[in-house]
């Protein structure tokens, strides 16, 4: 990757691990407090840290990561930005940053202790508003500058398949673009007029359906990067090739229609929207199951021509001959196993019976630590040690990878104690979201004080992973011996299928993303105004 263009890249990376530290602080302080072993100071309220958490972790880290990996992405594999792009992509790494100081002010100042959805009807700050919308609409520049560089490409390279890297990066702004709609019309039309005390009230279902429309979609957008990993970087890393160029282009433009049209699944136990599109958006979220099947096909055919080209047997043989010394490979490896699980628990939520009865207990916060926060999570750590010096003309010593392996180890332990006592602790009623309380003495939440217990262990143990990485990107960054980092990226398996040229029609794909949203989300939209209580008023425009 070009130097020049390394640098937008880092500068991205580096503020996604400040929020990592701060954010895992926070993380720690809330087991710690769930489990009834701490009192946080009068100047802290549960909400405010666990705000912290989820903003920090859940929308800065991946979002900062996401456009600075995704900027080193097509600079290697489409090439160079021109400096009109790289102009437009530094330009949107200052309107989001400029944001996040915004939005983060008023975190720390308790004015926005609305948690990391910050739908109505929990009030924040104007500020905090307009800062994350400034995120938003930084990525969206930065995002900008991305296509440009592919369209690029396409128009010096008439005719050929696009390179597949470059092409995924390209599906995950688009579906980016589409999501954030959403949530720039709640914040715009909704969140700041409300705020600022311009309207008195506003339609609590709408902000929720709106927030939601983006927030399952904003998962993807997560997952993405991840997969872009997956599929184009870790073959590399195994010594193999990509499976199928056709298969990994066709995942992500199923990804690109179906992840908006599902957000209702959040919301089956909201009266006032229709049961029937609940279960239309129920049966389309297990469509959107399909694509993450045929990635986790394509990854073990991938681990098994490895392996037989290796000389590996038998059913499992490929297993033995994996390079598990690599943490390039190891960290990603570990968020492929927890996303099994994780998938798992994503399918029970979905199922509409089965949602009322993890709806809302901390069975869902131990989903989303095996989704975001261990495969996505560790595939971007494992990525980042070696991408930071590839973009800083520095390498990753033995000595680091092992210290990254460590990690990695330490975090599968951690998440595994901490988001299976969260699972059992759900089943066995307890809420998400809520501070250490007895319950008055109750019998049940009794029951559940053990398994709070074992997350704050596994969350220490968390911590003190985040701490090994803190200091791991320190290192790459600043410290390691100057030299030369490869970007890993995997040719097209030889006996491949060409790609159809109907797979990389992003027209016509993107007919059918509108189609499919039109279907999913007109008549819910179209009931909830109508039998809005504030009337039409609850739909105020300014
Ligand atoms: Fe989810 C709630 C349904 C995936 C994140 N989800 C959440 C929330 C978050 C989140 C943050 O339907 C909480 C939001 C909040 O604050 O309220 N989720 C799903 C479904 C999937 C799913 C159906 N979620 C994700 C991903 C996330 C994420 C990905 C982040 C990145 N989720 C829900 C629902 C709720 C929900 C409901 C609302 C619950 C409620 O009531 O509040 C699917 O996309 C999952 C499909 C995945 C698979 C797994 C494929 C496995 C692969 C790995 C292969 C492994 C290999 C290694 C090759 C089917 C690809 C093999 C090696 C060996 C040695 C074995």
């Amino acid at each position: 990757v070009d130097r020049r263009d390394g640098k937008l890249a880092l500068a991205y990376i580096y503020i996604a691990f400040i929020a990592v530290l701060l954010g895992g602080i926070a993380g720690l302080l809330q087991v710690l407090v769930r489990a009834g072993t701490l009192q946080l100071p009068s100047f802290l309220n549960y909400y405010q840290v666990l705000t912290v958490h989820g903003v920090l972790l859940g929308l800065v880290l991946t979002t900062f990561f996401i456009m600075g990996f995704q900027t080193a992405a097509v600079s290697r594999t489409s090439g160079t930005f021109t400096n009109k792009q790289r102009t437009i992509g530094w330009i949107g790494f200052w309107i989001a940053t400029i944001g996040l100081v915004a939005a983060a002010a008023m975190i720390l100042t308790n004015e926005a202790s609305v948690l990391y959805t910050f739908y109505a009807p929990l009030q924040a700050h104007w500020v905090f508003y307009l800062g994350l919308a400034l995120v938003i609409v930084g990525s969206w520049f930065t995002g900008l500058a991305q296509i440009m560089r592919f369209v690029q490409w396409k128009k010096e390279h008439k005719g050929q398949s696009t390179p597949l890297l470059s092409f995924m990066v390209v599906v995950n702004n688009f579906l980016w673009y589409v999501a954030t709609l959403g949530v720039a019309i709640e914040v715009l039309f909704q969140l700041i007029p409300w705020s600022m005390g311009l309207v008195e009230r506003v339609d609590v279902l709408l902000s929720r359906t709106l927030f939601w429309y983006f927030g399952h979609a904003l998962v993807y957008f997560w997952l993405l990067p991840a997969y872009m990993i997956w599929y184009t970087i870790i073959p590399k890393i195994i010594g193999g090739k990509v499976f199928s160029d056709a298969l990994a282009k066709l995942t992500f433009m199923l990804f690109l229609i179906l992840s908006v049209p599902v957000g209702i699944h959040h919301q089956y136990t909201e009266p006032g929207i229709d049961p029937l599109w609940k279960f239309i958006q129920a049966v389309l979220t297990f469509f959107v199951v399909v694509p993450s099947l045929m990635t986790a096909f394509s990854m073990f055919a991938t681990f098994e021509l490895r392996g037989r080209e290796l000389g590996a047997k038998g059913v499992f043989g490929w297993f033995k001959k994996l390079p598990w010394n690599d943490s390039r490979f190891l960290l990603p490896f570990i968020g492929m196993v927890a996303f099994i699980p994780g998938g798992a628990g994503g399918i029970v939520n979905a199922s509409y019976q089965m949602n009322e009865l993890i709806h809302n207990t901390i069975w869902v916060t131990g989903h989303f630590h095996l989704t975001v926060a261990s495969a996505v999570a560790l595939t971007f750590f494992g990525t980042a040690f070696w991408l930071i010096p590839h973009l800083n003309g520095r390498t990753l010593t033995k000595r680091a990878n092992s210290m990254a392996n460590c990690a990695g180890i330490l975090w599968a332990i951690g998440m595994t104690i901490m988001s299976s006592a969260m699972h059992i602790a759900g089943l066995l009623g307890a809420p998400r979201r809520s501070d250490y309380s007895t319950y008055g003495g109750s019998e049940q939440a009794a029951e559940w004080l053990s398994y709070q217990i074992a997350q704050a262990v596994g969350g220490s143990i968390l911590f003190i992973a985040i701490l090994v990485i803190t200091g791991l990107v320190i290192y790459v960054g600043f410290f390691a011996p100057k030299g030369e980092e490869d970007f890993p990226i995997a040719e097209v398996a030889p006996g491949a299928a060409k790609t159809p040229a109907a797979i990389e029609n992003f027209k016509l794909w993107g007919v059918i993303m509108i189609a499919v949203i039109i279907f999913a989300y007109t008549i819910p939209i179209i009931d909830i105004i109508s039998n809005s209580p504030l009337g039409a008023k609850g739909f105020r425009l300014w």
